[in-house]
């Protein structure tokens, strides 16, 4: 894989020299976040990666090329209105990569290729996970798989509130992910602070979270969960939450919503449905996600 990656200069340099850097993913704003806002956010979080004395590095594979750090260009090609990106997990990156094509990366794309590059904390929104009715329809998130194999630090909001948060919990321990929880004793939902689960184990700054991730790397291949619950002025109201997610349970149902697609259109009638609520928590936990990560990386470094 090292072969095949295209690391910015910038990204590079600092790879070479040992600086910190923290890894960004494009799923998010090229199918997580509308157009209109998600270019802002994706300038802010370069932004708060490099205030926090990290060098950020966007992953997408544009023309066939899985580039590692974006041009402002690139960036903006990500963001675009009709981009036409498709969403490629792991599973879609030899396909992508052979074919010539682009696409925004998921966690678990991402998580692989910033783990090739040497790139060892990556930030974003929510893990994804096992998804309600799985038992039925199978569908678990690659990003869970992907954790268990590549050594990646993902600083996220926990899962979406539109997973099985338990069952998702079960299958990071089958996997020996360890997921520690920010400043907290509860798992986070995205949107909201608690899911109602504990933690395995809390940490409670930047130090202590790099204390842990680097013994758990002498003793284990697979990658850490660093869960950071959404900023609380920006949580959601719990109740409106819950209204939303049944919605859009019951939108998927309606339309026979199946794989790839699930996550993009329940997030897209939160945003909708909410009249923007659910895109300034997703903002909010976003950046903050970014934050925290190049603390963590500045700390390993
Ligand atoms: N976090 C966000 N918004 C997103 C995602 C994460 O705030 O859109 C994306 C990530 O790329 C994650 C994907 O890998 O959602 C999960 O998709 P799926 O459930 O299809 O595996
Ligand atoms: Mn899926």
């Amino acid at each position: 894989m090292t072969t095949q990656l295209s690391l910015h200069p910038e990204v590079a340099s600092a790879l070479r020299d040992g600086h910190p850097v923290v890894a960004l993913e494009s799923t998010i704003l090229s199918h997580g976040l509308p157009h209109g806002r998600n270019l802002d956010v994706a300038h802010r979080l370069e932004q708060v990666v490099r205030a926090g004395g990290a060098v950020p590095a966007t992953i997408a594979v544009l023309d066939g090329r899985p580039a590692v750090g974006l041009t402002p260009a690139e960036l903006e090609r990500v963001c675009a209105p009709g981009a036409g990106l498709d969403k490629l997990s792991l599973r879609d990156l030899g396909p992508a990569v052979g074919l010539g094509r682009s696409g925004a990366t998921t966690v678990a794309a991402t998580s692989a290729l910033a783990a090739a590059a040497g790139i060892g904390v990556f930030a974003t929104g929510g893990l994804g996970g096992v998804h309600l009715g799985a038992g039925r329809t199978w569908d678990v998130s690659a990003d869970l798989g992907v954790l268990a194999r590549v050594p990646t630090v993902v600083v996220c909001s926990g899962v979406k509130s539109v997973l099985d948060i338990a069952a998702t919990l079960e299958v990071l321990e089958t996997n020996s992910v360890p997921v520690l929880g920010y400043r907290t004793d509860d798992f986070p939902a995205f949107y909201l602070r608690s899911s109602g689960h504990p933690v395995g184990w809390r940490v409670d700054d930047a130090q202590q979270a790099a204390a842990v991730i680097a013994a758990h790397r002498a003793y284990a291949p697979s990658g850490v969960l660093l869960a950071n619950p959404v900023p609380a002025p920006s949580e959601m109201d719990r109740d409106r939450h819950d209204r939303l997610l049944a919605e859009g349970m019951e939108l998927l149902r309606d339309n026979d919503v199946r794989g790839a697609a699930v996550t993009p259109v329940l997030l897209e009638h939160f945003h909708t449905a909410s009249g923007g609520v659910s895109i300034d928590a997703n903002e909010a936990l976003v950046l903050a996600n970014a934050a925290l990560a190049a603390e963590v990386a500045v700390a390993l470094a």
